[in-house]
Formats: structure tokens, C-alpha cells, sequence
């Protein structure tokens, strides 16, 4: 049985959003059109309180892109984005939704990241997305979505080490690049624990 786990396809996330993925508005056409192919289709959201401990915002004297020890994990601090409920978490209003079986919220408590689907960054938290895929007899796990290099690549190594036959669609994805080289490196990284990199037209040819 094959899901597609569609990751964080948010305003915020989207050209004109508060941490905008460059291009990222190009992978919700491919997202579309492939959502016939599968069993199954999940999708995760970054929801965040106001007061997230990611936010540079509320670290008086912190800069976006500065590193923070948050509870005892080293944490990059972002812009203030997908503060739970408001515009910039809703997905996409083009990305087509009705078919999706649930949608998994992370980054929901204050002192902590989480940029998997599965689990937080200090990988206490359960968001729940490897029980409900198992109780649906899902095997291999298509992974597409925002960003490249961050919430798509730590779904993918979870998704990996839960033991699901793990892809990565890569004309679904787009990185955000922080460093230039961000997005190969995340390829690279996927690859090595096992993930299969494939484009969206060579699903179920
Ligand atoms: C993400 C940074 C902060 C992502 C989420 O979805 O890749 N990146 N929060
Ligand atoms: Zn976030």
C-alpha cells in the first residue's frame, strides 16, 4: 500500500509568505496531479503558538538564522511564520485537499521544533503519522512537499528508520537554501540512509 505524505504546502512557506521557499508555489501543480496514484494521502502542517521558541522575535538581541540552545537542542531561529490558525498556516488555497485522510500539526508546543512529520527535533513527541500509516497497511511512503532541506528531509530519514520503503519525489519539493549547496546536500544525505529519489512522472508509469 502507497501514501503520499505532502509536507508543509503552507502560505507561509510560498512566494510572499514570511519564510518563503523560492519557487516553492511550482511544486503544488506537480502535488496535483499526483495524488490519483495512491492508496492513501497525508499531509502535515507547521502550527506554532506566537511564543515559539523558534522564532527570532521572541529571543530579544537574536537575529533570523542564529543558532539557540531551545531545551537543550541546538535550534536555528526562523522568522515568525505559520502561527497556528492564521493565513500563513492555512495550505495553499490551489492545493487540492478533499482527498487527504488527515493532516498531522507539529511544532505545536512552545520549547521545542519539530521539523519531521513523525516526531519532534528531541524526538519525545509522537505527532502519531507512523501508527496511523502502519494501521493502514501502508508499506512505501512518497514524501513531497516544503522545504527540501528541512521538514521534507527529516520526514524522510523518520520515515526511513520507521521502515517504510521511503521516496522522495523531487520535482515536488523545492529547499529553502539557507547555504548555497543546501538542497543537493539534503539529496545526498536522503539518499545515503536509503531514500529513492524519483520525479513525479515516474510514479506507477
Ligand atoms: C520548516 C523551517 C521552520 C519547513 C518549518 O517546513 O521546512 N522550515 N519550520
Ligand atoms: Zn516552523
Amino acid at each position: 500500500m502507497k501514501a503520499l505524505l505532502i509536507v508543509d504546502v503552507q502560505n507561509d512557506f510560498l512566494p510572499g509568505g514570511a519564510l518563503a521557499v523560492s519557487e516553492g508555489d511550482l511544486v503544488i501543480p506537480v502535488i496535483n496531479s499526483i495524488q490519483e496514484h495512491f492508496d492513501l494521502i497525508v499531509a502535515t502542517q507547521d502550527w506554532h503558538p506566537p511564543d515559539h521558541g523558534s522564532f527570532a522575535a521572541n529571543h530579544p538581541g537574536k537575529n533570523v538564522g542564529e543558532f539557540i540552545d531551545l531545551n537543550g537542542v541546538q535550534q536555528i531561529l526562523w522568522p515568525v511564520h505559520c502561527v497556528e490558525g492564521s493565513f500563513g498556516a492555512d495550505f495553499h488555497a490551489d492545493l487540492h485537499t478533499d482527498k487527504w485522510a488527515a493532516v498531522f500539526k507539529k511544532g505545536t508546543q512552545q520549547n521545542v521544533d519539530s521539523y519531521s512529520g513523525f516526531f519532534d527535533n528531541n524526538r519525545r513527541g509522537d505527532t502519531g503519522l507512523s501508527s496511523f500509516l502502519k494501521k493502514e497497511g501502508i508499506t512505501d511512503l512518497f514524501v513531497c512537499g516544503l522545504a527540501t532541506d528541512y521538514c521534507v528531509k527529516f520526514t524522510v530519514l523518520d520515515g526511513l528508520s520507521e521502515g517504510f520503503n521511503t521516496y522522495l519525489i523531487a520535482d515536488g519539493t523545492k529547499a529553502v537554501n539557507l547555504e548555497v549547496g543546501d538542497y543537493a546536500r539534503s539529496i545526498k544525505e536522503m539518499e545515503q540512509h536509503g531514500a529513492t529519489v524519483i520525479n513525479s512522472k515516474d510514479i506507477f508509469m
